[in-house]
């Protein structure tokens, strides 16, 4: 995506797309790096001469270096089943509790943390001198230089959120070496300049600058939020990441209890939210239907009766890839609901579980964190997605105000172009893209009392 910004104007332009096709080995589940830097290429020889350069991606997954920089294999998809087990032999050592009072993290299988207990005793871990998170492994290729970016750093389960630095005595007593990882920088840092190879695209050596790595961090950047308006929000895509920015994390027991997670933000905040499984339920439905037409199968989803059954979005059996109608039909027998049977009524089901989902999130957040809520931001792919934002307005029963859609390559060009001088700070960032990006907003539907959606909560267990 190349970024224009200047004092009134604000404009993403679409340099290059390609997929990101994780590939299945009889080892398990892995990222086709090499691939996604050959479509990181070719994005820079699409966009020409650019001034600046930043990177985001997905969380928690890393590759390994041996001595001389090079990559050992292909980085493990957090998806891969290597960590079932893995939180159970964590809290042998570390209790669950002091686990959270310590890194603030939600316990979920994708974890950093519970990758690398998994990855203890292979040669492939015993041979690496550096462990670089995806985002920083693609800097790293392009610029030769080194780093931990500390937004995605937290999505580890292995940073302090209170400090903002390692968590040295959990790492310690669980046999992670913290030196495998780069020295931290933050969002705004200088991280090196193009190499002469990638250079050659741009026409110069482009300096690369730190962003919120973390894509989540960088959507929620450019969350259009208004100077002082109180206010929660939802990354949708693959996944809903639901909750609040704040300045200090929540690590009491209610939090741990009700499975939030306090990742890092940009300029110290916190991102109090709850990773649910999101649109990747639709998206891997329609892989097994062999669809591709995302408008026709909504649209027939909104003519199918609502709140019929519905499935816990935020359960990790969703995680992973395969039979996934089979797996919500079977979820809603489970809980003596009608499996629904059609395409229209599985996306249907899914939708509604998904805004119910977002209503428990953004209730439980607020009310864990003390911080009432007057509007719910809903950013990223999902803000295009009318039914589930009206869907998810109902539910919470605060309006929505849905987009910018790309959200994360927003926040991830603002944050370079502060670096720049070119915007002040965060409240000027979001005024920028309040001014300038086309924002829907959905009211909560009068006369649909929130009974419906307590009572279709009440058929699931919690939280
Ligand atoms: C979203 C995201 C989420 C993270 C998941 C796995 O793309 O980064 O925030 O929990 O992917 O990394």
């Amino acid at each position: 995506m190349v970024g224009r910004v200047g004092p009134d104007t604000l404009g993403l332009a679409e340099a290059h797309r390609f997929p990101n096709r994780p590939v299945r080995l009889a080892e398990g589940l892995r990222w086709d790096v090499l691939g996604l830097y050959a479509g990181v290429l070719d994005g820079l020889r699409a966009a020409g001469g650019v001034d600046s350069i930043g990177i985001d991606g997905w969380g928690v997954d890393y590759g390994l270096l041996d001595g001389d920089g090079r990559l050992l294999g292909n980085p493990v998809h957090y998806r891969d089943a290597r960590t079932d087990g893995m939180a159970q032999r964590a809290w042998a050592t570390v209790p669950a509790e002091r686990l959270y009072a310590e890194t603030g993290i939600q316990d979920t299988p994708i974890n950093t943390l519970y990758q690398l207990l998994a990855a203890q005793g292979t040669e492939q871990l015993a041979a690496a001198a550096r462990l670089l998170l995806i985002p920083d492994l693609i800097t790293y290729w392009l610029t030769g230089e080194q780093g931990t970016e500390l937004t995605n750093a937290s999505t580890t389960q292995l940073i302090d959120p209170r400090t903002g630095t390692w968590a040295h005595t959990v790492a310690g007593a669980l046999g992670i070496d913290l030196s495998l990882f780069a020295p931290l920088r933050r969002p705004g840092d200088p991280a090196g300049r193009l190499l002469a190879h990638a250079a050659e695209f741009t026409g110069h050596e482009t300096p690369v600058t730190t962003v919120g790595s973390h894509d989540t961090a960088s959507a929620v950047a450019a969350v259009p939020a208004t100077e002082g308006e109180r206010f929660a929000y939802i990354c949708t895509g693959t996944w809903s990441l639901a909750g609040l920015e704040l300045h200090a994390p929540v690590l009491t027991e209610r939090s741990r209890a009700a499975n939030f997670t306090n990742e890092l933000g940009i300029d110290g905040t916190v991102r109090y939210l709850r990773n649910i499984t999101g649109l990747w339920l639709v998206q891997e439905c329609m892989r097994s239907w062999g669809e591709s037409d995302v408008v026709r199968l909504l649209r027939e989803a909104a003519a199918v009766p609502g709140l019929r059954s519905v499935v816990d979005a935020s359960d990790p059996v969703f995680l992973a890839p395969g039979r996934m109608p089979e797996r919500i039909a079977e979820a809603c027998r489970a809980t003596a609901q009608p499996a629904p049977v059609t395409r229209a009524e599985i996306t249907r089901c899914i939708l509604d579980s998904l805004a119910l989902a977002h209503r428990r999130a953004v209730e439980d957040a607020q009310r864990l964190a003390d911080h009432p809520v007057d509007v719910v931001h809903v950013v990223g792919g999902g803000a295009r997605n009318r039914l589930l934002c009206q869907l998810t307005a109902d539910a919470c029963g605060v309006p929505v105000v849905a987009g910018p859609a790309e959200a994360a390559a927003l926040g991830n060009v603002l944050v370079q172009a502060r670096a720049q001088g070119l915007v002040d700070d965060r409240a000027a960032m979001r005024e920028l893209v309040v001014r300038t990006q086309p924002l829907t907003r959905y009211e909560p539907t009068r006369g649909r009392d929130a009974g419906a959606w307590e009572a279709a909560a009440r058929r699931l267990p919690g939280p």
